[in-house]
């Protein structure tokens, strides 16, 4: 136990010069990064690089264990990993300085690989800020082993020339924590300047008037019971799915959009006031994530602004493969270096396709793809949604293969048809009598024409719809549910425009979008009405149950 406690003593202060090191080094690769490019710091690169390593099925687990905290999660991990391996190395540096500050600059290594290896990576510069974090680590760590060289090392702390060294040990690792603390509180400020010009640019941006505005929303598209879906989901509450570790942040000013490749007769290269002075079109569109579970939240209707991409697309002289134009896929490119493909049949046949610029009656927020966006009714977003977009690119499905795809989703992938139990929520306790059930239902440019609500193994029994807005839009149902007391499952399913009922077949998300029908299970109590309170007494005790009601 005194041996343990003795070891413990000795390299507790390797162990906090390692993580004050390589907090130092964070703290100055901000810095940089902060002076040069923030997207090039070496938490987010390395964290970028983990993402695009990430199989489909580790997406698909952490995107279902974090939801969109995924993010925050793996940021999280990768400083939890680094804290731990600075701490071995800097009880390595007691020993071994040469060794422990040789792995500070290999960890700088890996920072600068992952760097340049980004697809949006600037160039060589990028792996500046790993680089410079390193050299401030190795320093940090030599100046801190330093000041424990002559720690006491017999157990006799506290005392006199022990005393003075643990003292001076404790004032360097203090000077060394607020030296990086500032530095880093500084690369904040300064990689937050370097977002202004595009938060001023957004300011600035007056959405002009739809040539075309969205059709009036009938009054009974939106249902008016507790716990359902709003009809147009505020943007607030609109989900966000993207492998952006930090939201790119694009000046309106300096953006451009190159539209080229196979079969592209006029390649052009667009300003945001080209695109602006356009015809635009508004319309009320539900956007759904590929991601999404049976019952999950990746999925929502706002109204959006654009300009109609089949007319851009003609005009560069592109015709859909079905008129013998050469190229059946658009593999659409953003900012930070993402690629979606979109079948080119799909965006020319007529629907609203659209390269967006207002969502809500405003200009795109950052995180869902200020300034241009693309947005193709019908189609997962990861096939057609490309944020932050910056080109366009005519080939074919057997050229190329984008981003998801080559890790394992699907070339093409129409959204399936959805319904989803909004009210009553899981496990949730319903008094008997009358309770409504409702939610919303989805498929897109099919249309829903029927949802259907099933109470235990019980006959499917037809829901209320909410009056149909459009085949792009989701659509609200409730049904009346007389509760009995007991535990239920309740079970919905839809009707698409064509006539087919949603599958019942259990898919996962991998590959082309999880199927299945949604199911809520929900315990009703026990009555206890005032005659069941009254005979509370001696009921109680002859059923043998114990009284579960809340309350
Ligand atoms: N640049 C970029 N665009 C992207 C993505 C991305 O990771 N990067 N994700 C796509 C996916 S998978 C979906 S579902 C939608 C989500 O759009 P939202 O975040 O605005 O809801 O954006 C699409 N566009
Ligand atoms: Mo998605």
């Amino acid at each position: 136990m005194s041996s343990f406690r003795s070891t413990l003593v000795r390299v507790a202060p390797g162990a906090l010069a390692g993580v004050l090191a390589a907090f130092a080094a964070l703290a100055a690769a901000e810095l940089a990064a902060g002076l040069a490019r923030p997207a090039a710091g070496p938490v987010t690169v390395v964290g970028g690089a983990v993402v695009d390593l990430t199989p489909a099925a580790v997406k698909d687990f952490a995107i279902r264990a974090f939801g969109e905290d995924d993010k925050e999660a793996l940021r999280i991990g990768i400083l939890s990993l680094l804290a731990f391996s600075a701490a071995v190395l800097g009880v390595l540096s007691l020993r071994h300085l040469r060794a422990g500050a040789a792995g500070v600059l290999l960890f700088g290594t890996v920072g600068a690989a992952a760097a340049l290896s980004r697809p949006d990576s600037a160039g060589p510069g990028d792996a500046l800020p790993s680089l410079v974090g390193a050299a401030a680590g190795a320093a940090a760590l030599a100046f801190l082993i330093a000041r424990t060289a002559s720690a006491p090392r017999d157990g006799s702390a506290g005392s006199g020339r022990g005393g003075r060294n643990r003292r001076g040990f404790l004032t360097a690792a203090a000077a060394t924590a607020g030296a990086a603390a500032s530095a880093g509180a500084l690369g904040r400020v300064l990689a937050g300047r370097q977002g202004q010009g595009a938060t001023a640019s957004r300011n600035a941006l007056v959405l002009p008037r739809p040539a075309s505005p969205a059709p009036a929303v009938p009054a009974g598209a939106q249902l008016r019971v507790p716990g359902i879906s709003p009809f147009a989901t505020p943007t607030r509450d609109f989900y966000r799915v993207d492998t952006a570790l930090v939201v790119p942040r694009i000046d309106a000013g300096t953006w451009r959009l190159r539209i080229h490749g196979e079969g592209v007769a006029r390649p052009r290269t667009l300003t945001l006031g080209e695109l602006l002075a356009r015809p635009l079109v508004e319309r009320d569109i539900t956007l759904t994530c590929v991601s999404n579970e049976v019952g999950g939240p990746y999925t929502g209707t706002a109204r959006w602004l654009g300009v109609p991409l089949a007319d851009l697309l003609r005009e560069a002289g592109v015709r859909p493969p079905s008129q013998g134009g050469r190229s059946d896929q658009l593999v659409a490119r953003s900012a930070d270096g993402m690629t979606l493909g979109s079948p080119v049949e799909e965006l020319m046949d007529g629907r609203d396709a659209m390269l967006a610029v207002g969502m809500n009656g405003e200009p795109l927020p950052f995180a869902h793809g200020f300034p241009v966006r693309m947005l193709v009714p019908g189609l997962y977003g990861y096939v057609s949604a490309c944020k932050w977009i910056t080109d366009m690119e005519l080939t074919s499905f057997g050229a190329y293969d984008p981003y998801w795809v080559r890790r394992g989703w699907a070339r093409r992938a129409p959204v399936k048809t959805q319904s989803r139990i909004d009210t009553p929520k899981p496990f949730a306790r319903p008094a008997a009598g009358p309770v409504t059930v409702a939610g919303v239902a989805w498929a897109q440019r099919r249309g829903i024409t029927r949802v259907e609500v099933r109470i235990d193994d019980g006959p499917w029994r037809d829901a209320d719809l909410a009056a149909p807005a459009g085949p792009d839009t989701w659509r609200q149902w409730t049904y009346r549910w007389d509760a009995s007391p007991g535990g239920h499952t309740l079970t919905v399913r839809a009707t698409d425009g064509t006539g087919r009922v949603q599958t019942e077949e259990r898919t996962r998300t991998v590959p082309d979008g999880a199927s299945g029908m949604h199911s809520v299970f929900v315990t009703v109590p026990q009555t206890t009405g005032p005659s069941a309170r009254q005979a509370g007494r001696s009921t109680t005790p002859t059923t043998g149950q114990p009284n579960t009601t809340p309350c």
